[in-house]
């Protein structure tokens, strides 16, 4: 479970929860926050800062290398974290609307 954790976190975010979920409505669902049936880039970081909470035990925004699998590793910040799904939301969202559609979540990482 923990290292499932960490995977979701650094990453294939879309990998994994590919084979979780059942169907590209059901996952843009549990993202849309505010249900216009698209999600923004805060919908998506927060639906995927989740993972980074549950494992920042001291709760101080940063994983350190006690609280990463195995005990080791860089220190990510949160701040870090959210500017890299940031950055992934940018390469999902194919045709640059700013937001993504159930088709642009479904589609394989680029
Ligand atoms: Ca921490
Ligand atoms: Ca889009």
């Amino acid at each position: 479970m923990r290292f499932q954790l960490f995977f979701l976190v650094l990453a294939g975010l879309p990998l994994v929860l590919h084979a979780q979920l059942r169907g590209t409505g059901e996952y843009l669902a549990r993202m849309d926050a505010n249900r216009d049936a698209r999600v923004s880039p805060g919908e998506y970081q927060d639906w995927l800062s989740y993972a980074f909470d549950a494992m920042d035990r001291n709760r101080d925004a940063v994983l350190t290398a006690d609280e990463l699998p195995g005990r080791k590793g860089k220190p990510i910040t949160r701040a870090q974290h959210r500017e890299r799904l940031a950055a992934t939301f940018k390469k999902q969202d194919s045709n640059q609307d700013g937001f993504l559609s159930a088709k642009e979540l479904a589609a394989p990482p680029r």
